[in-house]
């Protein structure tokens, strides 16, 4: 075999050695989820044909002609039986797109669709597009919302990196051709991590936003907002009410934004968001839970303290370090919940739990009192039922 060949097997078999790797629960856990010994995507698992020009006569060095960089918050949904999610996979020339991986299982085996998603362009052309969100919408269609960025056209002379986000939509039936609709329109500057709700509210397509005023920094309209439009096709909300505003000195102090859509459970839907602070160090981005009212969707009705997940190990390094971020999960019939995070804008994970651990954990979990003193008397109040409850419990010696 010549150099060529050499190296397209070797290239060849590890990749489909990580692909066909199983994947192992990390235990005991946590309680709340299990997180698992490997990520589920990586850039190793870009396939050859994407990376390589398999042609000897074109690249006799066997060289990549498109490098992906990165492979990460990926929106999910179960789809003919298959687990599918709708990664953001980036290149070397820091460009997002969106492409499809399944999996028999939900742990491990994701391998790419051979295509990357084709998802049209607007009049006013993309320069970048990340995070989808997918949402399953009582009106038949899958729906994936979007950040769209462009460069900012007020931008002052030598700024090449103002840019301007906003919520891009695009709807599908089968996950392969994709219906590109008009970016959705808010009454604030710039918006990212925007998500629609499953079911309509009032009649009208409900809108979970994140209002910012500059392309980093969410500014006066941090917080998670809820918006009402009444067409799809021509998305526009008037008015967006914030239902969880960043604070201080929490986990979302700087910023938060909601995750994948919610969950319908009995007790009320289930959200997963993630939350922002500043360190020394820079941004820290942690995932966290909270619910709200069945009927009243601005209504918070449960909201634990702190993060539900945060980066360890290997997660905590990356393009972007100390970052876990997650815009897709999967409520399986039996009350399983797969869900992707990915870990530094570098990778993705999955992490298992059940509907009911999920809610267990969002109601019976303490609210933040927002000082060092309340958390103290949450804890110590704890102590107490739990030396209560064990003396309870001793045998009593005579
Ligand atoms: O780099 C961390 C994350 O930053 C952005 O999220 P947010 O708008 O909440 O700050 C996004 O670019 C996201 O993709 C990225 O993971």
């Amino acid at each position: 075999m010549n150099k060529f060949q050499d190296r397209l097997a070797q290239i060849t078999a590890e990749k489909e050695a990580l692909l066909l790797r199983p994947n192992v629960e990390v235990l005991p856990g946590n309680g709340n989820y299990d997180r698992y010994r490997f990520p589920v995507l990586t850039s190793a698992h870009a396939p050859v044909i994407w990376e390589y020009d398999l042609n000897p006569e074109t690249n006799p060095y066997f060289m990549k002609r498109f490098g992906v960089n990165s492979v990460f918050n990926a929106a999910a949904i179960r789809f003919e039986g298959k687990y599918i999610v709708v990664a953001r996979v980036e290149g070397y020339d820091r460009k997002s797109f969106f492409a499809v991986a399944e999996s028999p299982n939900g742990i491990d085996n994701f391998r790419f669709w051979e295509y990357p998603v084709h998802v049209p362009e607007t009049e006013v052309p993309d320069g970048n597009v990340y995070d989808m969100r997918l949402t399953a919408h009582e009106d038949g269609w899958i729906y994936g919302l979007f950040c769209t960025e462009r460069k900012d056209p007020g931008a002052m002379p030598g700024d090449e990196s103002a840019a301007i986000a906003q919520c891009g939509i695009a709807r599908t039936k089968n996950l392969k051709n994709w219906e590109r609709l008009k970016d959705l329109v808010t009454p604030s500057a710039q918006q990212r991590n925007v998500v629609l709700h499953p079911e309509f509210v009032d009649g009208k397509y409900a809108f979970y936003t994140r209002p910012q005023d500059g392309f980093i920094e969410a500014g006066t309209g941090g917080g998670i907002g809820l918006g009402l439009s009444a067409s799809i096709e021509n998305a526009a909300i008037d008015k967006e009410y914030i239902i969880h505003q960043k604070k201080y000195h929490t986990i979302y102090e700087a910023k938060n934004g909601l995750g994948p859509a919610p969950i319908k459970t009995e007790k009320g839907w289930l959200h997963l968001a993630h939350g922002v602070r500043k360190t020394a160090a820079g941004l820290r981005y942690v995932l966290y839970l909270f619910m709200t009212d069945l009927q009243d969707l601005t209504k918070i009705t449960h909201k634990p303290a702190g993060y539900f997940l945060a980066p360890e190990g290997e997660e905590r390094t990356g393009d972007v370090p100390n970052v876990v971020f997650c815009n897709g999960w999967i409520p399986d019939d039996d009350g399983n919940v797969y869900i992707y995070y990915a870990s530094s804008d570098t990778r993705l994970h999955v992490a298992t739990s059940t509907l009911d651990k999920l809610c267990d954990y969002v109601i019976n979990t303490p609210e933040d009192g927002l000082r060092s003193a309340t958390s103290l008397q949450t804890l110590n109040t704890l102590i107490d039922r739990n030396k209560t409850y064990l003396n309870s419990i001793q045998p009593v010696i005579i």
